[in-house]
């Protein structure tokens, strides 16, 4: 059954390069988040990659691997999210990878199961930012051009404003919303709680819950609730 995701509000990310026991994982598969993305900047393997979607597909939450290194690339998961780093300086990040990826594996892929989105990257002292060169020193129109390139040259069906551990600009995101009309604006960065977490949801259509997961289980979940 190919899952749809464009109906979400919450989902969590989960990072097979950090630890978390099975009750930890257990509360959030059952937390009524509407789906977990596996991912992560850094010490993403296949080894801890097959190791967390074992631990997750006990569970009926849809679970989606967003790729961001190929020899970590595990079948098994709902859905593939490619991420395509449209503000990325290193080309790498916003092709180069996925061409290398295709080469490898185009023949076997199955395309209904995988959705590129469009990222845009702003938090500079993010790895996710260093990792991929990102021009963060962006003004609301050069989001909201990113948007449009999103939606209008690529049809992207999502467009994701990454700003990984800190909380952003939500005037920002709101006004990147109305410019979008058919591709799904994703938030993600430094919800620390059910406040923010109302917060982007206003703002956005689905928001991100990553670290919060590791820093304080019980206010993660909280996460989920605020949007009920
Ligand atoms: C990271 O957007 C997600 O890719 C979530 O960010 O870890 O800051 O919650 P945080």
């Amino acid at each position: 059954m190919i899952v749809d995701s464009s109906k979400w509000k919450h989902v969590f990310k989960l990072d097979p390069d950090k630890e978390i026991s099975d009750e930890s994982l257990d509360r959030i598969c059952l937390s009524g988040t509407d789906a977990i993305i596996v991912g992560g900047s850094s010490g993403v393997t296949f080894d801890n990659t097959v190791d967390l979607l074992s631990r997750i597909r006990g569970y009926e939450v849809p679970c989606v691997l967003e790729v961001s290194d190929s020899e970590a690339i595990v079948p098994g998961f709902d859905l593939f999210f490619i991420p395509m780093v449209l503000n990325a300086e290193d080309p790498d990040w916003i092709l180069g990878r996925h061409h290398e990826a295709i080469k490898e594996y185009g023949a076997m892929m199955d395309w209904n199961e995988i959705l590129v989105e469009g990222y845009v990257i702003l938090h500079a002292d993010s790895t996710a930012a260093k990792i991929t060169r990102a021009r963060t020193g962006l003004s609301e129109r050069d989001v909201q051009a990113y948007a449009r390139m999103a939606e209008h040259l690529l049809h992207l069906p999502i467009f994701y404003i990454e700003y990984s551990g800190t909380f952003g600009d939500m005037d920002l995101i709101r006004s990147t919303k109305r410019v979008l009309e058919t591709t799904r604006l994703f938030y993600g960065g430094g919800i620390d709680g059910p406040e923010k977490a109302r917060m982007a949801a206003e703002a956005a259509d689905t928001i991100v819950v990553g670290n919060l997961i590791y820093e304080d289980l019980e206010r993660a979940l909280e996460t989920v609730q605020a949007l009920i």
